[in-house]
């Protein structure tokens, strides 16, 4: 069954462990070190920042750019590993400090569409066939500072410019509501669809579910799974786990909410997920209290659960279901779901 599924994370789920309230508890791990964990941890995809795999990207000319690319290509090939996507990261940036699509400042607006088409470049040259859009910053602390309809309208030109320049790279937008910004722009699947749909060419953006993301808008993960499902545009999937609504936890998958967990592997499931190829994301923090030697743990764990829920999806009983669901009794059905995931 390991085979049916494959597996991905970034480089920055492994990670020193800093909060907003204290600083590192684990040394750095350098990107050469941390790339030998994937194969051991059961994984063959990475996900990249545009400068986890050109570091000080703003700094460096395009052939430094390529050059660097290369080099981190022929890692990736050296270990087995694929690149799954590339993502901009526009947010760490003085220039992205209230967005960048989205800012105010048409310099900003630029850098921002700049960096989108050199992520592109990164991307072709990693071998990835799609760029994830988590729009961090587009978005507000208050409602007051930005012309929300102008916003949107940048959004879609900045999507479009990069459809233009590169006629075949895909770009899979990752919904947040909240986290950095007071709201975001784009806080639900059904936004960034929409959004898609505007597009000079829809069939190129698809959509990133995070199971967090979603339940941070209030919202089912596995229904948000199901509704890109549906339209084929679930791209890829940041499975984790959320204890409510407060900061962005990035548990381990499972590990709040186990129904919540089974329902969202069971929409894979019904998507046929697997067969489409594409991976199983995971974006998940390491406990700040793990020792450096325990630090992987949240990656092999989530990984774990989720094919043990695999196997839940897969055994449970059809004939049970169809009966309860014949029936209209969904006590029953309830009941049936809670005793297969405790195993009785
Ligand atoms: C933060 C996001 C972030 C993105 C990553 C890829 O809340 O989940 O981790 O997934 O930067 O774009
Ligand atoms: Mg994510």
């Amino acid at each position: 069954m390991a085979d049916e599924y494959r597996f991905s994370f970034g480089p920055w789920n492994v990670h020193e462990g800093a909060d907003p309230f204290g600083p590192v508890v684990r040394p750095t791990i350098g990107f050469g070190k941390k790339l030998k964990y994937y194969k051991q941890l059961g994984f063959d995809g990475v996900q990249f920042h545009d400068d986890d795999a050109v570091p000080d990207l703003d700094e460096k000319s395009d052939g430094e750019m390529e050059k660097t690319a290369r080099e981190v290509r022929a890692m990736l090939d050296g270990e087995g590993l694929l690149a799954e996507f590339v993502a901009p990261r526009l947010w760490e940036s003085p220039l992205g400090v209230d967005g960048g699509f989205t800012s105010n400042d048409p310099a900003s607006r630029k850098w921002a569409v700049g960096r989108l088409k050199r992520t592109a470049t990164i991307a072709n040259i990693l071998g990835a066939e799609f760029i994830v859009l988590w729009l961090a910053r587009e978005g507000t602390y208050i409602r007051e500072s930005k012309n929300a309809l102008d916003a949107h309208r940048h959004l879609l030109d900045a999507i479009n410019e990069l459809l233009e320049f590169d006629k075949k790279m895909q770009i899979a937008i990752e919904p947040k509501p909240n986290e950095p910004m007071d709201h975001a722009y784009i806080p639900t699947i059904g936004h960034a669809l929409a959004l898609a749909s505007q597009t000079v060419d829809p069939s190129r953006v698809g959509g990133l579910i995070e199971t967090a993301h979603a339940i941070l808008a209030g919202l089912d993960p596995s229904d948000e799974m199901a509704f890109a499902l549906s339209m084929g545009k679930l791209w890829s999937v940041h499975l984790n786990d959320q204890n409510g609504l407060k900061f962005d936890e990035d548990k381990t998958f499972g590990a709040a909410n186990l129904r919540g967990a089974y329902n969202q592997v069971r929409v894979l499931e019904l998507g046929g997920y697997p067969q489409s190829g594409r991976f199983v994301g995971l974006d998940v923090k390491a406990m700040r209290t793990q020792p450096a030697e325990l630090a992987t743990g949240h990656l092999s764990n989530s990984r774990t659960i989720f094919l043990k829920l695999v196997e839940k999806v897969r055994t449970f009983p059809k004939d049970v279901e169809s009966q309860c669901i014949a029936n209209r009794d969904y006590e029953a059905l309830e009941l049936a779901v809670i005793e297969h995931l405790l195993g009785g």
